[in-house]
């Protein structure tokens, strides 16, 4: 493995260019940035990914769920290749930084190498990968959990969007067929992979450290929660008698947040970002709330004890209430390892570049939480403007995103020698 660093030069101007291009490719007016899943800003994304990695000379192919992978095929195409990527897609009212720094990045990663005249042994491939977000069906990650074989086919395709249209459904409507058994990666696929992102918290910039390493991505679950009481007259129904879904809903999420904040792990973060009552009128009892909740940690006991709290807060809180309860997982996923060897390189072309970098837990799960299952993984974090994101006011400076596309190009071309 080459000691030094070949110099390369990441076109910053150029780059900048296609985060604010992309950015415009929205459901929302600009600053706002929205692109969900096989939405028709969704699909005019994938577009200019498209483009954007045929400019950096790599070869592109997708899989059934719409997965893209962008390929700069080494000296040894048959070894496996050294993976990178993230995701396009947007929660509703995000910023335009989160996933696509870790996808033009690492075109950008490429094209500084190609243009150093670098060669690979192994291929450099960058993945754009599908819903990241669970904004579309609730489950985040579909495509990488498809690629790590961590979810079922059956399980996939019986996800439904709010409007009841399925995985199968909306995938064919943008242009994507085929088995779905067919997004697995062989095994040994990636010799190695390695994500770019903003770090989506403040410690890096509170810090004045310009690189995070991952040596630990949180484990996310979440759970939807149906409370079905009784409705009524805001005027007639006293309030004995009253079996008020919203108010066990409420009750439920101040269990939550006790649970999180009880749990003995500084990392255990739970949030009910969906809460939805019916009929939703001023003068009307609520008779029915949905609420979805969000539950991650860096350890898997201290989370398990909130959910057992949550749970039992839950059925305590319905039968005290007369409120019908349904509880259900919509996904349980185990914290993920960074691998020592690829972090010791990170850090390694740190040092070298002269960036000092922070070894850090990853909050915010990411497609690498599954990567990681079938591949030796890390991630390189950068900082944010007040460890803000998923809000538009996410930003990161064209500097902090170079110097993260810098360190990643150098630890892919050691990876791949
Ligand atoms: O929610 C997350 O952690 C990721 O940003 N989807
Ligand atoms: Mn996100
Ligand atoms: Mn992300």
């Amino acid at each position: 493995m080459s000691s030094e660093l070949t110099h390369i030069t990441i076109d910053r101007v150029g780059l900048q260019r296609r985060i604010d291009e992309l950015a415009l490719i929205s459901e929302a007016p600009a600053p706002v940035v929205t692109r969900v899943l096989f939405s028709e800003a969704d699909r005019r994304g994938r577009e200019y990914v498209r483009r954007a990695a045929r400019d950096a000379g790599l070869t592109l192919r997708e899989d059934a769920v719409g997965n893209i992978f962008a390929r700069w095929v080494g000296s040894e195409p048959d070894l496996p290749a050294v993976g990178s990527g993230s995701h396009t897609d947007a929660i509703p009212n995000a910023g335009r930084y989160d996933g696509v720094v870790g996808v033009l990045g690492a075109f950008e990663a490429l094209a500084a190498l190609k243009r150093s005249g670098f060669k690979p042994r192994r291929s450099l491939e960058v993945v754009m990968f599908t819903a990241e977000e669970p904004t579309r069906f609730g489950l985040g990650c579909l495509g990488s959990r498809l690629m790590a074989g961590t979810i079922s086919v059956e399980k996939a395709s019986s996800l439904r969007d709010r409007e009841g249209r399925s995985l199968d459904e909306l995938r064919a409507a943008a242009g994507y067929s085929g088995p779905l058994e067919s997004v697995r990666l062989p095994s040994g696929y990636y010799h190695s992979f390695v994500e770019l992102h903003i770090e989506q918290g403040p410690v890096l910039e509170r810090e004045g450290i310009p690189i995070g390493i991952v040596g630990h991505i949180a484990g996310p679950s979440s759970y939807r929660v149906k409370l079905l009481g009784e409705g009524g007259h805001a005027g007639a129904v006293l309030m004995p008698e009253r079996h008020d879904a919203m108010l066990a809903g409420a009750e439920i999420a101040l269990a939550v947040e006790r649970a999180a904040k009880s749990s003995g792990s500084p990392d255990t973060v739970g949030t009910v970002g969906v809460f939805r009552i019916e009929p939703g009128a001023v003068n009307s009892v609520p008779f029915r709330a949905y609420l979805e909740i969000d539950l991650r940690d860096s350890r898997m006991d201290t989370r398990t004890k909130a959910f057992e709290e949550i749970r039992a807060a839950a059925d305590e809180v319905c039968s005290r209430r007369g409120i019908h309860l349904e509880f259900e997982e919509i996904n349980a996923d185990p914290p993920a390892p960074g691998d020592q060897k690829t972090i010791a390189i990170a850090e390694q072309v740190c040092s070298e570049l002269g960036l000092k970098s922070l070894r850090m837990v990853s909050r915010a799960y990411h497609d690498s939480l599954f990567m990681a299952r079938v591949s030796p993984t890390t991630m390189i974090f950068i900082p944010c403007l007040n460890g803000w994101s998923h809000r538009p006011e996410e930003f990161s400076t064209i500097e902090h995103i170079a110097s993260g596309a810098e360190v990643l190009a150098h630890t892919m071309a050691r990876l791949s020698a």
